[in-house]
């Protein structure tokens, strides 16, 4: 690449990725739209749990919605684990806790399969971790775990954006192979703020103008600026696949792709739409240094360390 400066040959964690890397982003002030180069679905004899008919949904749509997945009782046991923590965490004022920009209501906590042992259990609960194993064809593991609150009246919008474009640029997540599994413990209406998704987004990938400010996280977990793709390439998506509304009754489960283009809107109702998120990482797509030489983002939102398969256990919580 004769054409790059010598820290746009390191951003990508050496030359030769800056020479092979598809997923260029935040390198200058234009945007680009660029086809997929990985497959939705991994496939592999050899891992069960999503069907023929499920992953050939996956695969066209980028997400897959599995309702019911989780029992009443278990939903509210899982859902007083998360007020628990939302009242020590807040307290605490720790870093993992992510408070909303307009007011002192937690939006989200980090973290969570780490910090505490329900959550911990949790992702290695075979009704999810199996599909993510056979969607993404590979021993898996947690890249982020996060529980946004979006409590009522004082809920905040999350913009339109593709995980991956962060998890590329700001983490140095080398290739699409993460999903995100998002388990719903309060019911997702059409009026809380449920998850909005454009189908068939993810086989395009946009490049996103700008450059990550340093220590970027301390301000796009509350609102993202950098890395928010051009209005007009949203529209163009949003043209060809329409937009879709994860409305689902607590315990419904939705697996999306990591370059799925998604966002929510904020929630003016008295009724939070709390959804406890696991990213679940192919074992064979582990993090690499950041684009651009910045700084590598903290440990309790990209994992770096102490990296193993998840084993699937059969639960009931
Ligand atoms: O920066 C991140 O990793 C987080 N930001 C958003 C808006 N979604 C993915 C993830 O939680
Ligand atoms: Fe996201």
């Amino acid at each position: 690449c004769n054409t790059c400066t010598n820290d746009e040959a390191d951003g990508g964690g050496g030359l030769n990725m800056q020479m092979s890397n598809p997923y260029l982003t935040r390198r200058s002030d234009a945007a680009a739209i660029i086809s997929r180069a990985d497959p939705v679905v991994y496939d592999s004899i050899l891992l069960e749990g999503a069907t023929a008919q499920q992953k050939q949904d996956y695969a066209t749509n980028g997400f897959l919605q599995i309702d019911d997945l989780f029992s009443t009782d278990e939903v509210k046991y899982l859902l007083d684990e998360l007020h628990q923590m939302r009242h020590a965490y807040a307290m605490q004022q720790r870093p993992e806790a992510i408070i909303e920009r307009e007011s002192q209501e937690v939006r989200s906590i980090f973290n969570v399969h780490r910090l505490n042992e329900v959550f911990k259990n949790l992702v290695s609960d075979e009704r999810v971790l199996n599909i993510a194993r056979s969607l993404l064809g590979s021993e898996v593991y947690i890249h982020q775990s996060r529980i946004n609150y979006k409590p009522g009246l004082h809920g905040k919008e999350f913009f339109w954006h593709s995980d991956f474009e962060t998890w590329h640029s700001e983490d140095g997540m080398p290739r699409m192979r993460a999903l995100s599994c998002s388990i719903l413990l309060t019911d997702n209406n059409e009026h809380n703020g449920p998850l909005l998704v454009i189908p068939g987004s993810h086989q395009h990938y946009i490049s996103c103008q700008g450059e990550t400010p340093d220590e970027h996280y301390k301000k796009s977990l509350k609102k993202q600026e950098y890395g928010v793709p051009d209005g007009s390439l949203l529209h163009y998506l949003a043209d060809m696949g329409g937009i879709h509304s994860c409305t689902g009754r607590a315990g419904s489960v939705v697996f999306f792709d990591c370059n799925l283009m998604h966002g929510s809107n904020s929630n003016i109702t008295p009724f939070s739409r709390s959804n406890i998120f696991f990213v679940y990482n192919s074992i064979d797509n582990q993090l690499q240094q950041p684009l651009g030489g910045i700084q590598p983002r903290p440990e309790f939102i990209a994992a770096r360390e102490d990296i193993a398969p998840i084993k699937p256990k059969n639960l009931i919580l």
